[in-house]
């Protein structure tokens, strides 16, 4: 089973679009494993988008990514990180398709309301940056044999 990390931005936790979107992966049918709503520090922001560092928009995206609470967590399920960055959509919410996240919800690229990792590579980085490892819950959903054959 797949692992991918999964945060609600400063603007989706302003806007009350957490229950909304911890709805959508629930639905989908992944696991809960992880949860919190956290102030972001400089250091975990930059650390987080440290691929970005040196780009136009690098400083405006930590001063966005710190400017309010963020709602983090971790979902499991086969093929999770690339089916979370469908339901996510584009980064550019104009490019999102409607029925995504983003392109439901989301306007202005610097404003998309959510983040998903990009890979399995990513999410591995991801998860150990945001949790520590008693922060992430194993347990058997009893729906279980309802979503996997
Ligand atoms: P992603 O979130 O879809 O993976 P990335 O290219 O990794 O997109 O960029 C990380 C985040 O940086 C985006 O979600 C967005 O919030 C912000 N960002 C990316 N490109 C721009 C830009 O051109 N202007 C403003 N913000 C941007
Ligand atoms: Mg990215």
């Amino acid at each position: 089973m797949e692992r991918t990390f999964i945060a609600v931005k400063p603007d989706g936790v302003q806007r009350g679009l957490v229950g909304t979107i911890l709805k959508k992966f629930e639905e989908k049918g992944y696991k809960l494993v992880g949860l919190k709503l956290l102030q972001v520090s400089q250091e975990l922001a930059q650390t987080h988008y440290g691929e970005h560092k040196g780009k136009p928009f690098f400083d405006g995206l930590v001063k966005f990514i710190t400017s309010g609470p963020v709602v983090a967590f971790v979902v499991e399920g086969n093929d999770v990180v690339v089916t979370a960055r469908k339901m996510i959509g584009a980064t550019k919410p104009s490019d999102s398709a409607i029925g995504t996240i983003r392109g439901d919800y989301g306007v202005d690229i610097g404003r998309n309301i959510i983040h998903g990792s990009d890979s399995p590579e990513s999410a591995e980085r991801e998860i150990s940056l945001w949790f520590k490892p008693e922060e992430l819950t194993e347990w058997t959903p009893t729906i279980s044999t309802w979503i996997y054959e």
